[in-house]
This record gives structure tokens, C-alpha cells and sequence, in this order.
């Protein structure tokens, strides 16, 4: 019986999750997480972060991530599990986080000394202490820069999948390069989480997938490979400072001495780490086109895979390598629960009462439309936040509570139909997908089947199944994505299917709402013809 490990160096901790396969027999076996600021007191981080004066600024330590790695390897090997059935391991990064490594890093990875804990070995060879991660937002300049070098925004997100956004790897190298053009010099090697994570575990410079990758504003999304042109605009001799691009199932080798000496592992398989949403994507179990996740968080993301290399001329999303082929996109919407929450605050509702809300009122609010940006929104771009209603009444309690919700799936929808692709089934996940009747909008709005799936780690689980997906490729046998979920990704049976009687009164809506957003953005007429124009065939 296989066991494969995958690893999640996120943003707040490190967590491992270990499979075992056998036929049809499939099953989680170990699973633990560390959390940097209560295990790693030392390094002084607040929730993953170490501390700032700058808010526009967000570090971590990769000396930290390093520790986190061998503690949870000894944690492992100390749980009982069985390490000599260990054949392969993967991992998954935050994305756009990078670690800046010097020539040295090559011959102290090449020859780690199982007597001696990594992180003493490692203590020289950064030339740069802390790692920007995905938190950060300080590089707007170098954004500008960037984006001004390769002809606009349009060009960049043509070129890379997504505009240069400040947390992206280049803006941050460029940052680095103007700040500190001597430690740039002394730079050999720039990683990011995800091939850091790999090259630890690897003892050699590990790839980076095309699913991080393309996290970076450096790789042309179409091939695949670094874009000369983004390099150029980025930082000079930029090339060599890069580890190859190589396909998500990479092997990258065997597991260093280090770890088999160390800790009792097998000399298994380190297969090339990803992101963590590209990764998420195989956790939650997505098989091919027409298959989409959504998850109703905290903010509302969506993400779905595409088989050609588009990109959304709202520049909006981003378009990662998805790691089973093909590309994904990832869409992010800032007002999520916090707007179902100020809208069943304000209407003096519990969610019981929100969903009885939904259950009273028709599909189509009779044509009365909220635009819920209670904050800044990042779908579309939503500068100065404030909500707009089109003839709904503030005081009338559960026309709010379908308003918000409609807005946004129909948000969802809208801004996503760029992908081209024909959603037939929806994964929702989050704390708002336990609310049936929200489902119900999701699955009338897009037209669709909408199935709940509990996840925890997706993304740690994604990484463990890439790893055995990885494995079985190179022996020459291509599982289907399907079948690699199977078994550990159980979504709700039979879920919840769209009303025929709601979905023509939803594709409509979405007209009439893309109406009221083009105009509350001021890039569209007065929306008044549409809406009477929907009530007169729908009713008010
Ligand atoms: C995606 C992003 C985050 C990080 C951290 O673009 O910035 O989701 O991957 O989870």
C-alpha cells in the first residue's frame, strides 16, 4: 500500500496530509498542522507575518518555513505511520511569496548534514532575510513601471494572464533590485514558497510549476516559459536568477539524505511543488472543463479550469497553469459574508430568518437590483466603496436579503463568462454554502447543478494527490483527475439543481444587472429601459 505526503506551507502555518491508496481503498492517515506564531515563537510573527511598520509591507521568514519543514518531517516520522511505504511527496505554497537565495545555497543544499538541525545550516544563505508574500502591497510604483515597460495593462494580463498586481513576485523583485541593488547582485537564485519548499526537501534547486508561476507578472501564459519581455521590465539579469519552468508532475528527484538519515523516510519522490490555489483546485476534487468551485468565504472566490490560455478583458482575474493541464482562473470578490452579514444585521434577521427571507421572495426581485460593494471591491474594480440599489427599497427587509444574494451570483456569473466555458456543475464550499437557498440562486443563476463539499486543507490534499498522480505518471500510467479525487472528495449527492422556471428569469437579470453596474461605474447608459423592460415580462 502507497503513502504519499503532501505539504501546505501556507501563510499562517505548515500543515501535512498523508494518503494511503491501494486499489480502491483510499484514506487520509495522518494529518497535522503547525502554526508559526505558537510553534515558532522566535521569529515574532502575527498570524504568519513578521512584525511591520509599514502596513504596505508583509514578510515572513524562510528560515522559519525551513524549521516548520523539519519539525513536521520528525512529527511524521514519529507518528507511527508506516515511512517505508512513502513514495512520493508534493507540496503547496502561498503564492507570489519569494525567497532570495545566494551561490552558497547550491553546494549547502547539495550536502545537508543529517547531524545538524536544517534551519544551522541554512543561516547563510539568504540575501535577504525576510520574503515578501502575497500580503503585501508596497510595490505600486514598480507596478506602474512594470505594466508602463510591456505597453499597459491589457498587454500584461495578454501576456501573463493577470495585470501586474502588487503582491505578484516581480513587482517584489523589482522592489528588491531598487532598494537593495548590492543584495540583488549577491542573488543566485530566486524561488518562490512553492519551489523553495520543493528544493528543501529535494536538496537542489527545484522547478517552478506553471500554476505559481504565472503568480509572478514574468511567465508568458501561452507557452508556458519566462517572457523575455516581462524579465527585461523587472530587474536586470533576471534569467539566471530563475529556476526553470517545468509541468506541475515534475519529479524533481529523490528526497535528500538529509531527510532519509535524519528522520527514517525512504528515498520517495520529490515531485514539483504548486500554489496553493492551484493546488486547492485538485483538492476540491475539479475533473475538467465545465467544472467550477466557489467558495463563499470571508470574500467569495471562484475558480475553474479552461483548456485554452484566455484571460479577462476586464482584467480582474488571474489565470494561473492549472496543475492537471490547461489553465485556471481565479476570481476574487472582496464583499462576501461581510455583505450577507451587514444585510441580515441591518434587516434585524438570523440566518434562519435570511434564508426564510429568500424562500418569501421570487427569483428576480422583481426587478430590484443592489450593487453590495460595502467595501471596496475587487470584482470589478471598486475604488470607493458604497452600496447602489435600482429600485429597491432600503426598508423593505427580505427584497435586501434576495438583492444581495442575486448581485452576487449574478457577480459571479458575469464575470466569469469571459472563461467561455459552459458551467454544467458547481463545488461550493465555505461558511455560506451551508445555506441551501443560497445555493438554490447559485445553481438558477448559472444555470447549473451546485454540490456542497466539505473541505478542510483542499490545498494540502491537492498537493498529497499530485504527488501520487506524479508518482504514477512516471510509471507510466496516466490516472484520470476524476479518479485521483475520487474516494477522498465525497460532494453532496444529489445537491441542488436550478429551477427551470428561475433560469430564463436569471438570464435576463444578468443583462440588467451588468446594465447597473456599467452605469454605477459610469461606463454604461442609465439602466432605466432595461429594468422596466424585464418587469414588464417578468413582473414587478
Ligand atoms: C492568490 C493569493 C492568495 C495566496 C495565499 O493570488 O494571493 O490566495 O495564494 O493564499
Amino acid at each position: 500500500m502507497a503513502i504519499y505526503v503532501g505539504f501546505d506551507l501556507s501563510t499562517q502555518g505548515l500543515t501535512a496530509i498523508a494518503i494511503e491508496v491501494e486499489g480502491s481503498r483510499r484514506e487520509v492517515v495522518f494529518e497535522r498542522s503547525l502554526n508559526y506564531d505558537a510553534d515558532f515563537p522566535a521569529y515574532g510573527t502575527t498570524h504568519g507575518v513578521l512584525p511591520r511598520e509599514d502596513p504596505l509591507v508583509a514578510t515572513s521568514s524562510p528560515l522559519m518555513w525551513a524549521e516548520a519543514l523539519d519539525r513536521m518531517m520528525g512529527v511524521i516520522a514519529g507518528s507511527g505511520l508506516d515511512l517505508s511505504r512513502v513514495r512520493a511527496v508534493s507540496g503547496s505554497g502561498q503564492q507570489h511569496g519569494s525567497v532570495y537565495l545566494n551561490g552558497h545555497a547550491r553546494t549547502v543544499l547539495a550536502a545537508l548534514d543529517p547531524g545538524r538541525p536544517l534551519v544551522e545550516q541554512l543561516a547563510g544563505v539568504f540575501t535577504r532575510k525576510a520574503s515578501p508574500i502575497w500580503m503585501d502591497s508596497s510595490t505600486a510604483r514598480q507596478c506602474e513601471q512594470i505594466t508602463r515597460a510591456l505597453g499597459g495593462a491589457e498587454a500584461v494580463s495578454r501576456l501573463t494572464g493577470s495585470i501586474a498586481f502588487e503582491r505578484f513576485t516581480g513587482p517584489q523583485i523589482r522592489k528588491f533590485y531598487e532598494y537593495d541593488p548590492a543584495g540583488y547582485t549577491r542573488t543566485a537564485m530566486i524561488h518562490l514558497v512553492s519551489s523553495y519548499g520543493a528544493s528543501l526537501l529535494a536538496g537542489r534547486h527545484a522547478p517552478i510549476d506553471p500554476g505559481d508561476g504565472a503568480g509572478m507578472t514574468l511567465m508568458d501564459l501561452a507557452r508556458k516559459q519566462w517572457a523575455p519581455a516581462a524579465l527585461d521590465a523587472t530587474a536586470p539579469d533576471l534569467a539566471p536568477r530563475l529556476p526553470p519552468l517545468a509541468p506541475s508532475w515534475s519529479i524533481v528527484g529523490p528526497l535528500a539524505d538529509y531527510w532519509c538519515r535524519r528522520h527514517g523516510f525512504p528515498s520517495a519522490q520529490v515531485v514539483a511543488w504548486s500554489g496553493d490555489n492551484p493546488c486547492s483546485l485538485v483538492g476540491v476534487g475539479l475533473a475538467g472543463e465545465g467544472e467550477v468551485a466557489i467558495s463563499l468565504g470571508t470574500s467569495d472566490t471562484l475558480f475553474g479550469t479552461m483548456r485554452e490560455a484566455r484571460t479577462d478583458p476586464s482584467l480582474a482575474a488571474s489565470v494561473f497553469g492549472a496543475p492537471t493541464e490547461g489553465y485556471m482562473a481565479l476570481l476574487c470578490f472582496k464583499n462576501g459574508s461581510l455583505a450577507r452579514e451587514r444585510v441580515r444585521d441591518r434587516a434585524r434577521l438570523d440566518w434562519a430568518g435570511f434564508s426564510r427571507a429568500l424562500r418569501e421572495t421570487r427569483p428576480g426581485n422583481g426587478g430590484a437590483l443592489m450593487l453590495p460593494w460595502f467595501e471596496a471591491e475587487i470584482t470589478p474594480t471598486v475604488l470607493t466603496p458604497g452600496v447602489r440599489r435600482y429600485g429597491l427599497d432600503p426598508a423593505d427587509a427580505a427584497g435586501e436579503v434576495r438583492a444581495v444574494v442575486e448581485a452576487q451570483m449574478m457577480a459571479l456569473a458575469t464575470h466569469s463568462s469571459w472563461m467561455g466555458v459552459r458551467v454544467q456543475e458547481i463545488r461550493a464550499t465555505g461558511g455560506a454554502a451551508a445555506n441551501r437557498e443560497i445555493l438554490q440562486v447559485m445553481a438558477d443563476v448559472f444555470g447549473a447543478r451546485v454540490r456542497r463539499l466539505k473541505v478542510g486543507n483542499s490545498a494540502c490534499l491537492g498537493a498529497a494527490l499530485r504527488a501520487w498522480h506524479a508518482d504514477e505518471l512516471a510509471r507510466g500510467r496516466r490516472l484520470p483527475w476524476g479518479e485521483v479525487a475520487a474516494g477522498f472528495v465525497e460532494p453532496e449527492e444529489p445537491g441542488v439543481r436550478p429551477a427551470p422556471a428561475s433560469v430564463p428569469v436569471y438570464a435576463a437579470l444578468k443583462d440588467v444587472y451588468a446594465a447597473c453596474e456599467a452605469d454605477a461605474l459610469g461606463k454604461g447608459p442609465d439602466p432605466g429601459l432595461l429594468i422596466a423592460g424585464f418587469r414588464a415580462r417578468f413582473g414587478t
